[in-house]
């Protein structure tokens, strides 16, 4: 996740504990009455995905098909990484032109490697029988630059998340971190107002009270 998007999920979760449990921020599907979100139990390797973050599950459950772009964002993710789907339901790569040579190669869950190739337009497939299962899977050129993905299958173990606000442990870390840089600029930009509103005011007030 780059910089700017972890501040727009601070920003995010600010406005969300500032709405408290209405709700405002996320998506209408699968949302509870008390503002959260019922989404797959994604393992790490999908929770760390290139523009992934916790809440953001597409939910395609009573789609008969679903589409993933490959070179998504920056190009180098999947558009989107994770999603959620009913069993028999094929998916579709396909690739955006976007961040060089990609692929598609499962990890976990499944058996199967698309060709690599960086040429836009260039789908590939696989359908998922399997009721239960959390497939992932990542472009083999961009692993380790975290172009990650996840497909839920069907009745899968759930988690109950606040859209806009990151749950993992170690992104809250770095959210909250952000959280009070943005505490911190306020505050000091307010202690040297006042201070320069101070300094102005009295600041001569020896030479201008005691006159010549
Ligand atoms: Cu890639």
């Amino acid at each position: 996740m780059k910089r700017r998007e972890f501040i727009t999920a601070a920003g995010a979760g600010s406005a969300a504990a500032a709405a408290g449990t209405t709700g405002a921020v996320g998506t209408a599907a699968a949302q509870e009455d008390d503002g959260t979100t019922e989404v797959p139990e994604w393992p790490e390797f999908v929770a760390e995905a290139n523009d992934y973050s916790t809440g953001e599950t597409e939910d395609l459950r009573g789609e008969s098909e679903a589409t993933v772009e490959v070179g998504a964002g920056d190009g180098l993710a999947f558009g989107p990484p994770a999603i959620w789907v009913d069993p028999g339901t094929t998916v579709t790569w396909e690739w955006t032109g976007e961040g060089g040579s990609h692929n598609v190669s499962a990890q976990d869950g499944a058996d199967f490697t698309s060709e690599t190739t960086g040429e836009g337009g260039f789908t590939f497939e696989h359908t998922f029988e399997e009721d239960g299962q959390i497939v992932t899977y990542q472009c083999e050129p961009h692993a380790t630059q975290g172009m990650h993905g996840g497909v839920a299958v069907g009745g899968v173990p759930t988690q109950e998340v606040t859209p806009g606000i990151i749950t993992d442990p170690e992104e809250l870390g770095i959210k909250v971190q952000e959280h009070y840089v943005g505490i911190g600029a306020v505050l000091a930009t307010s202690v040297s107002l006042v201070f320069t509103f101070f300094v102005l005011k009295y600041g001569e007030s020896p030479h201008a009270k005691g006159g010549n």
